[in-house]
Formats: C-alpha cells, sequence, structure tokens
C-alpha cells in the first residue's frame, strides 16, 4: 500500500532533494502532489522518471484525500497553510521554524528521539529540527547516553545551500565577479559579502545579540534531549562552501569519557561515520559530506577547557540529514509505527 505524498516548496533547494530522498529510499508513494508559488505553476519536475506538474499552492481549494504532506517552503507558508492541511485530514512534517518550539509539536530526529513521533495528534504537525541542530545532536546522543552532557560550545561553518537556492546563486555570481576583476554585486540574500569570506549572522538578531539561528540550537536541542538544564552557547557563521554544514562542538560531560572511547561509542550509533585518523589527513570534511545522509565525526580529542570534557568536528549534508533525509525519515517512521 502507497501513500498519497504533497510537497510543499517542491521547486527548492530542499523541496527537490525530497523528490530524490523519497525515490533513493523508496518510499510508498502512490500519488505525489507539488506545490510551490504561482511562479512556478506549470513547471514539471521528474520523480522515478515521470513528470509531475507543479500546481500553485494558494490556488488549491482543498488538500483532502493527501495522507501526509513535507512542507519546505519558509516559515511563514507554513504558519498559514500547515493548519489548513491538517483540518483537512492531512499529516504535515514541516521543515521551518514555524512550529519546532510549540509543546503540541514533536520535534524529531529519528536517531535521537523517534518515541515523540507519535505525540502528533493535537495539531497533526510534526516539526524537522534545524540543520545545525540536527546534526550537532546526532553526534551528541551517543556521548549523552554514556557521558552525561552539562555544556557545549559550538560554533558553525554552514554553507550558504542552508539559505535557499538563491543564496547559491549570491556565492557564485560573487565569486565570478572577483575572478573577473569587477567590482561584487551588493550582498542580498546573505547579510554580507560571502564570497571569501565569513559572516557570523544568520537569521535575524534577538535577545542578548545572539542570532535566531544561534538560539534555534539552544532551544530545540533542549527539546530533542528532553533535558531544559542543558546549556548550549552557539556560534553560527555563514562560509563561502556550497553544501555541507561543518560544526566544532565542545562539551563539559557529567562523566570522564576518553576519546577512545567516544569513538567506540559513536562508530556503533545509528547515522554517525567516525573519520578520524589526523595522521593521515582523514577527517571529516564539507565535500565529502556533500550527498550523503550520515553525520560525520572527527578530530576527537579531550577538551582542555572543560574537565571533564570532550572535543570533536562534526560535518553533515544540510540539505540532506539537515533537511530532506530527516523529514522522509519522520515519514518512514509514521508508516513504521502505522500513523498514517
Ligand atoms: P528555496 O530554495 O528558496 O525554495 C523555497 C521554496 O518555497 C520554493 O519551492 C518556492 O517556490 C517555495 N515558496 C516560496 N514562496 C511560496 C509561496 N508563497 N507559496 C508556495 N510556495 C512558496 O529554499 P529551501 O532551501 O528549499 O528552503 C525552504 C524552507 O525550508 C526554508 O525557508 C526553511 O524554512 C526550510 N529549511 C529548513 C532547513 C532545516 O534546517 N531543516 C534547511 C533548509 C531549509 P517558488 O520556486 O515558486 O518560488
Ligand atoms: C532555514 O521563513 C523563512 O524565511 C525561512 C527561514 C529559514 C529557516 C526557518 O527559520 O524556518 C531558512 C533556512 C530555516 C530553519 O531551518 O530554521
Amino acid at each position: 500500500m502507497g501513500y498519497r505524498v504533497a510537497i510543499v516548496g517542491a521547486t527548492g533547494e530542499v523541496g527537490r532533494t525530497f523528490l530524490k530522498v523519497l525515490e533513493e529510499r523508496s518510499f510508498p508513494v502512490d500519488e505525489l502532489v507539488l506545490f510551490a508559488s504561482e511562479r512556478s505553476e506549470g513547471q514539471r519536475l521528474t520523480f522515478k522518471g515521470k513528470e509531475h506538474e507543479v500546481k500553485a499552492l494558494s490556488k488549491q481549494p482543498s488538500f483532502r484525500g493527501i495522507d501526509i504532506a513535507l512542507f519546505s517552503a519558509g516559515g511563514s507558508i507554513s504558519k498559514e497553510f500547515a493548519p489548513k492541511f491538517a483540518s483537512d485530514g492531512v499529516v504535515v512534517v514541516d521543515n521551518s521554524s514555524a512550529w519546532r518550539m510549540d509543546p503540541d509539536v514533536p520535534l524529531v530526529v529519528p536517531e535521537v528521539n523517534p518515541e515523540d513521533v507519535k505525540n502528533f495528534h493535537k495539531k497533526r504537525i510534526i516539526a524537522n529540527p534545524n540543520c545545525s541542530t540536527i546534526q550537532m545532536v546526532v553526534a551528541l546522543k551517543p556521548i549523552y547516553d554514556h557521558a552525561g552532557i552539562k555544556r557545549v560550545v559550538v560554533s558553525t561553518y554552514q554553507s550558504v545551500s542552508g539559505a535557499g537556492a538563491k543564496a547559491i546563486r549570491e556565492l557564485e555570481e560573487q565569486t565570478r565577479a572577483w575572478c573577473e576583476g569587477k567590482p561584487l554585486p551588493e550582498p542580498k540574500h546573505i547579510a554580507r559579502q560571502i564570497a571569501f569570506n565569513c559572516v557570523p549572522h544568520i537569521d535575524v538578531f534577538m535577545d542578548m545579540d545572539y542570532t535566531k539561528e544561534e538560539l534555534k540550537m539552544l532551544n530545540e536541542t533542549r527539546k530533542i534531549m528532553h533535558d531544559p538544564d542543558l546549556k548550549v552557547s552557539a556560534t553560527a557563521v555563514r562560509v563561502p562552501v556550497f553544501y555541507s554544514h561543518s560544526e566544532s562542538v565542545h562539551m563539559e560531560t557529567k562523566k570522564e569519557i576518553s576519546p577512545e572511547k567516544a569513538r567506540e561509542v559513536l562508530s556503533k550509533a545509528p547515522g554517525v561515520v567516525v573519520v578520524d585518523e589526523p595522521s593521515k589527513k582523514e577527517y571529516p570534511l564539507a565535500v565529502n559530506a556533500q550527498g550523503r545522509d550520515e553525520v560525520f565525526v572527527g578530530r576527537i580529542r579531550k577538551d582542555l577547557a572543560f574537565e571533564p570534557g570532550l572535543a570533536m568536528w562534526v560535518v553533515a549534508d544540510n540539505i540532506r540529514k539537515g533537511a530532506a533525509t530527516n523529514t522522509v525519515q519522520i515519514a518512514e517512521l509514521l508508516v513504521k509505527e502505522g500513523l498514517i
């Protein structure tokens, strides 16, 4: 038996990756309905060798008959349309930040808190965490279970694809202009010049001069790990990389855990690949994680500031594990648990 699956934001970076991941993982799709803005109406996208026409979301009178909808069209579309889908009987898995902190909406990373998925009945919405949070919690969970974690200090090195298709073009255009010796076009989709630069500004500034992206890493991690006391201090930085986010993660653990033991528990953890042979120049790299679904962890070592503590380097494809793959894994959980 298959499902009637809708994709909202089908023409975007994440939306197109939904199509690939659903196909690769043989998700049981009986029928596919693709939505985007009116700008994309009539565009055709291929799924399993067959073309599907994109519909304008705003022109759709009803969503009845759809079993599950995967959303990636930004927070305001999710806020407006997820409840409409839900009241038409659809289960929504949403990629935006719109619903993540709602106490009636589960926030799920299947390797970390799969049991939460079943608590979606009040709103019929399940939230997919932020890309930077997802890869961090997949790497933290095995250490948390083994030694406990008191606090985390993380700096991110986030690729431009996290800001959508237009930000990818912005890096290309600035780089091309620089190579041709021309003046760089004004930044539009990333706060400042991104070519040959690092920009410590992702999403908007909030309380205490932290960005919303940095506070997502604190609040979402606490919700996913069910630990409101866990302290997370983040600096989120956009770097001139096209795909995959990298993170430097330093943590104070509750009990001593050696780097050898951490390597062992991480090697056995679901969705994690340990790449950690510095003498052979083997450590996780953004260019190697691109197109993969796992979270890569390396540079595992004792932290020199936290006692007891650990430091590590965590890399994953932000559009796949950070967005599309995690969402499809949530849909798979719903199927496995008989919830749709
Ligand atoms: P993108 O490449 O800019 O694509 C945006 C998509 O949203 C396009 O399909 C676009 O359709 C559609 N859209 C925009 N306005 C719309 C409207 N009024 N009605 C219907 N569809 C509309 O962005 P992306 O990288 O795919 O990301 C999309 C969203 O996913 C983000 O805004 C974010 O909320 C979420 N996201 C989450 C993560 C995560 O960490 N889990 C990572 C990346 C993105 P058109 O082509 O017709 O404009
Ligand atoms: C990743 O509403 C918007 O403009 C989307 C902003 C956005 C988000 C978000 O806040 O939903 C872009 C890229 C995310 C995210 O995953 O939090």
